[in-house]
């Protein structure tokens, strides 16, 4: 029997959870469908198959009762939600589940054997899950590559052979096991799954640590920082895009090409803007900033209004003294100063 269950408040203390990562279309959901034979969703588009919220089942197995929930987690990457939005819900699961004292008895990451490279998508997905994950929990991450009907032994073997020596080296010398889903059945499912739930110790993972002990803000955390660095390389990336197409506007004669081009500009210039408005949200210094602010706020009795990097400070509270507020400008500027 499964159900539908909330990720986080339908979680019981005792309960064995399972949680399903990796690139978009690694085969998440078709995995979990194995294992509840709930068919995988079948839209009329396959834009309506992904997954954009992190959902659970909980399933009833004989050894087990129905202590077993299965999390299906959205990927980086994910044309429907961008990356930081995709952080901040994890983040949020994986903060109120912690809170709650639930720990993860297992992390099933997914990756298709059918890949030929691990390219940009599978490569930003492993960054993210490794910062998030830290090195001591990796004895409950189990790396799973499926889809082998689809690819002959020998090729699919070799390419297991490359992922364990370069991009899933650091998992598996911290302890994470290596498996393959080779026929896609129930039994094949489950014994990954029950393989997963032995060795796995139920540790907490790094971003909990962080968000809950720590009390940072997700621009302060390893996954957070990770983030951050792509959003940067991406607007370089974006950047020199701009800079290469408008080089081309000016050297094209023909009005069909150039006004293509205008448009493809247009549409890296947007794009621009919303890769540094994510990057500025995850932006540590300006971060530190506005605690300082606020915490300036907190203490001002002045009126000081001043406009510095997109960072609006209106301390408006009535006015002691013109001394005071020279100070406050004072710790203000020297703040701004050092960033
Ligand atoms: N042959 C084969 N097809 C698979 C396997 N796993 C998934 N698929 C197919 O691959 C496609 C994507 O699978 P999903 O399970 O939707 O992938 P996902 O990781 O949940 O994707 P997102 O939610 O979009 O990130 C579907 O059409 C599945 O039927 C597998 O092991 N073998
Ligand atoms: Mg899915």
């Amino acid at each position: 029997m499964t159900t539908n269950i909330h990720p986080a408040w339908d979680l019981r203390q005792d309960d064995i959870v399972i949680a399903f990562m990796g690139p978009p279309k690694a085969g998440k959901s078709f995995f979990i469908s194995l294992l509840t034979d709930h068919p995988v969703r079948q839209a009329r588009h396959w834009l309506w198959n992904i997954t954009s919220a992190i959902e659970a089942i909980r399933v009833s197995r004989p050894k087990y009762g129905d202590r077993i929930v299965l999390v299906d987690v959205p990927s980086f990457d994910d044309i429907r939600r961008t990356d930081l939005e995709v952080l901040k819900m994890i983040g949020k699961w994986l903060k109120k589940t912690y809170e709650r004292d639930i720990k993860l008895s297992g992390i099933i990451y997914l990756h298709r054997i059918t890949d030929r490279r691990v390219g940009a998508s599978p490569l930003k997905n492993l960054r993210m899950f490794g910062a998030l994950c830290g090195d001591v929990t990796m004895t409950s991450v189990s790396m799973v590559t499926n889809m082998w009907q689809k690819v002959k032994p020998e090729v699919g073997a070799a390419r297991e052979a490359e992922l364990t020596a370069t991009f899933w080296k650091p998992f598996i010398v911290n302890g994470a096991s290596v498996e393959r889903l080779v026929t896609n059945d129930s039994t094949a499912a489950w014994r990954i799954v029950e393989q997963c739930i032995q060795r796995g110790g139920g540790e907490s993972l790094l971003l909990q640590e962080e968000l809950v002990e720590f009390e940072r803000n997700l621009g302060e955390t390893a996954a957070g920082k990770t983030l951050h660095t792509m959003l940067l390389r991406a607007l370089d990336n974006q950047k020199e895009l701009l800079e290469s197409l408008r080089v081309k506007i000016e050297e094209s004669n023909d009005a069909t090409l150039t006004k293509e081009l205008r448009k493809e500009c247009g549409e890296i210039e947007q794009e621009i803007i919303r890769t540094s408005e994510e990057a500025k949200k995850l932006d540590v210094s300006r971060q530190t900033l506005k605690r300082t602010i606020l915490s300036a706020i907190g203490k001002s009795t002045g009126v000081v209004c001043s406009f510095f990097g997109g960072v609006k400070l209106a301390l408006t509270s009535h006015p002691r003294s013109p001394s005071t507020v020279r100070d406050m400008s004072r710790t203000i500027t020297d703040t701004m100063a050092k960033i």
